[in-house]
């Protein structure tokens, strides 16, 4: 017999009380604290979900929720917290992710195997624009989707087989997010984010935070000192620069018609002119558009269609 705390499944490992690898969620889970609310708190996960990057910023919004004092809070080994509670009644949960797309793979399939039916799933994180029009302390909703912008490694091969003509960055196509959760969240950030204007437009998710992103270092040969302007060439309304939003979107168009999906950022950094955003305005911004994306989770019909997801 294998002692109960141990995975025995490679394929989709648990441990022995069910919980996944990564996220160290399991299905059905609450405690007595809970069972005076209503019996769905008697899970980890909600199946409306918001993923941010941030510890702090998911507490913030985690502390928007109806009786912040009964939330459910679990947290991960491998970098997860996640935080259940209610909005207007509706449960929710919020995630705090760190960085990068592979956190967002673990977020997507771990929470999909412990959550039961149709599911929605949001991130409200921050990103640099390309946009010369997009000022800092903005909010991009991607409307229009996203793509994947990654650097290919083979173009620093030593071995004289690289032809200098091709790219040293790929970017994919485009992959939709849900037309109808995106308008909805851009109207909601609209009304309930002060003095900030939101833009809609194509998100751009990268495999750094820096080659890809087109940011130079005189450290490393990137090559990459004219990448802003070639991602533009080929997809001019790019209008956040991030690092999640694409897997979202891929993993949701990937679900069988299960998850609907979309995402806003907060513009932290204007790539062209470097400024980047104070510290007092971007929680201002994180707590109000926090509200919108709580507000427009709860308000999504989970029996609607993925929209082209
Ligand atoms: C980089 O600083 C991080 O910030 C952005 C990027 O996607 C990346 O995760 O989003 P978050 O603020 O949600 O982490």
């Amino acid at each position: 017999h294998q002692p109960r705390h141990e995975a025995t499944n490679a394929n989709f490992p648990r441990d022995g009380e069910g919980r996944v690898h990564h996220v160290g969620v399991k299905k059905g889970e609450g405690g007595p604290k809970f069972s005076y609310v209503q019996s769905f708190l008697m899970t980890t996960v909600a199946n409306r979900i918001l993923s941010v990057g941030d510890h702090r910023r998911a507490s913030v919004i985690a502390s928007l929720f109806d009786n912040p004092s009964s939330n459910l809070v679990t947290t991960s080994s491998r970098g997860f917290t996640v935080h259940t509670g209610t909005f207007n009644k509706v449960p929710v949960t919020v995630i705090a992710t760190g960085m990068g797309f592979p956190m967002m793979d673990f977020l997507v399939r771990e929470c999909r195997a412990v959550v039961e039916g149709p599911m929605v799933i949001m991130r409200f994180g921050t990103c640099g624009t390309p946009q010369t029009h997009i000022p800092i302390g903005s909010v991009v909703v991607a409307s229009e989707g996203s793509i994947f912008i990654r650097r290919n490694p083979d173009a620093w091969e030593q071995d004289g087989s690289w032809d200098e003509k091709e790219s040293k960055y790929i970017f994919s196509k485009v992959v939709r997010s849900d037309p109808e959760i995106s308008k909805r969240l851009a109207e909601n950030m609209k009304k309930m984010v002060a003095d900030c204007q939101v833009y809609e437009g194509l998100g751009a998710t990268a495999d750094s935070f820096y080659a890809s992103q087109g940011r130079t270092d005189d450290s490393f040969d990137d090559d990459n000192a004219n990448l802003i302007d070639q991602m533009l060439e080929k997809y001019s309304s790019i209008s956040a620069l991030e690092m999640e939003t694409f897997h979202l979107f891929d993993l949701a168009r990937c679900s069988k018609g299960t998850i609907r999906s979309s995402a806003a950022a907060i513009v932290l950094a204007q790539r062209r002119s470097n400024a980047f955003l104070d510290k007092a305005t971007t929680e201002r911004i994180e707590k109000e558009g926090g509200r919108a994306v709580l507000l427009t989770l709860s308000e999504t019909d989970l029996t609607a269609p993925s929209n082209g997801n």
